[in-house]
């Protein structure tokens, strides 16, 4: 079998550049691990920056986000007892929009189902070849067959753990990597948020942030130790927990309830270079990563596949292979100011025992200049609506 471009996972990364490329008549074939249902029962990122949004309409898909998805101008960050809103919107003229990534999935799939295109589903042993030639090619099992996808280019839109980084010489591939000695134990559940706006809180005890799904549904998160587990954390001791590291006019706020769902994801920046090796481009998670305490994660996605859409829009209406050479160096920009944005507020919102006193101290002189300087407000604030595309 043939496509234009071969699209390998199915997550955010591969369905919007094959949302795109569909716009404009490219071909792709998009080959993912798992199944549909696996794919559309992933909870991860909730806050969409305006360039997503903006792409996200370009690409057709964004009815369901603007009727069901929430425009927030601020963002409070809780230390020392007490609240501070951030003024996104009067500081930067942009908002942020609160929409499960799930929901974002959702969208994409069924677009592309309604497209017609080609999804293989639960395929395994994908790998790739003649990536460094002008006709490269994907092999996979799927169906009990063992397949071969001849295409123009690779998109490696397959996750951290996704086979298309590997493909990239060792000679050839530069990776950046910081592990954080904590976790994030995050819950849904059917109860109204706390806030109308999202609360990041700094406390002794450790990190809470308050998030929301909509009106009704709530996501919190707590920091824990890298080595906790789930079973150890029953809803009762994590409601008590989630409090006792908020001001009190907002803990007495938070409504308990039944969590659906819970689960722990550990933190670590990764970086990967470059992003591009002949006809394989990787995309998203496949070459970064970030801890979600700056909302980057699913953003950097969208700003790769911008980057990517724009270079494989070029090639094959007027032949030019400029955008896609300039690709790894422009996605690689925006990349690592996003990187050191969610460092720095994880460095700075989080508990780090081994800092000690002088670190706590830090992060004290830290929010405390933060809250008094319309300078570090602003800065804290177009990092967080997404610096340009
Ligand atoms: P994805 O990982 O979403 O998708 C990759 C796809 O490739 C998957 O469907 C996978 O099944 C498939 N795949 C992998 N190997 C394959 C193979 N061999 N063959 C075929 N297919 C293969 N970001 C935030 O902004 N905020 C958050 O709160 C947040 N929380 C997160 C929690 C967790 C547990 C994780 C893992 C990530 C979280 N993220 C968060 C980041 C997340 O949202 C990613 O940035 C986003 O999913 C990136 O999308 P993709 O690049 O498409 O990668
Ligand atoms: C979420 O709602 O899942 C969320 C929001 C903001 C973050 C991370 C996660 O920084």
């Amino acid at each position: 079998m043939r496509t234009q471009v071969a699209i390998i996972g199915s997550g955010p990364s591969g369905l919007l550049l094959g949302r795109l490329l569909a716009g404009i008549g490219v071909d792709t074939v998009i080959l993912e691990r798992v199944t549909r249902e696996h794919v559309l029962g992933r909870v991860r990122a909730g806050v969409l920056e305006q360039g997503t949004v903006d792409l996200l309409d370009h690409a057709g898909v964004g009815a369901r986000l603007h009727a069901e998805g929430l425009e927030h101008g601020g963002v409070s960050i809780a230390f020392d007892g007490r609240l501070h809103r951030i003024d996104l919107a009067g500081l930067t003229g942009r908002h942020v929009t609160v929409y499960g990534q799930t929901e974002v999935t959702r969208d994409l799939i069924e677009r592309r189902e309604a497209d017609g295109l080609i999804t293989h589903y639960e395929v395994s042993d994908v790998a790739l070849h003649a990536i460094d030639s002008d006709r490269p090619f994907v092999t996979f099992r799927n169906g009990g067959e063992d397949l071969r996808l001849d295409c123009d280019f690779v998109a490696g839109c397959d996750g951290y753990h996704g086979p298309s980084r590997a493909a990239i010489p060792a000679t050839v591939l530069r990776t950046f990597e910081k592990v954080y000695p904590l976790g994030w134990l995050g819950v849904l559940a059917d109860v109204p948020p706390v806030d109308h706006e999202l609360i990041y809180s700094h406390h002794s005890r450790g990190f809470a942030l308050c998030s929301m799904r909509s009106q009704a549904r709530s996501r919190y998160y707590i920091q824990c130790a890298a080595d906790e587990k789930v079973e150890d954390w029953p809803d009762d001791r994590f409601w008590d927990e989630l409090r006792r590291r908020l001001p009190r006019e907002v803990a007495e706020r938070v409504t308990a309830g039944p969590s659906f769902e819970k689960s722990i994801a550990l933190l670590r920046s990764f970086v990967a270079e470059p992003m591009r090796f002949g006809r394989l481009f990787l995309v998203g998670d496949a070459a970064h990563i970030v801890p979600p305490t700056g909302a980057k994660g699913l953003n950097l996605a969208a700003s790769d596949v911008h980057y990517l859409f724009a270079g494989l829009r070029e090639f094959y209406r007027e032949g030019s292979r400029s955008g896609l050479d300039a690709y790894s160096d422009k996605a690689l920009a925006r990349v690592w100011k996003a990187v050191r944005f969610s460092w720095w507020m994880t460095r700075t919102l989080h508990r780090f025992d081994e800092e000690g006193a002088f670190g706590q101290r830090i992060q004290e002189a830290e929010l405390d200049y933060l809250v008094h300087s319309r300078a570090a407000e602003t800065a804290l604030a177009e990092n967080y609506v997404g610096l340009p595309f």
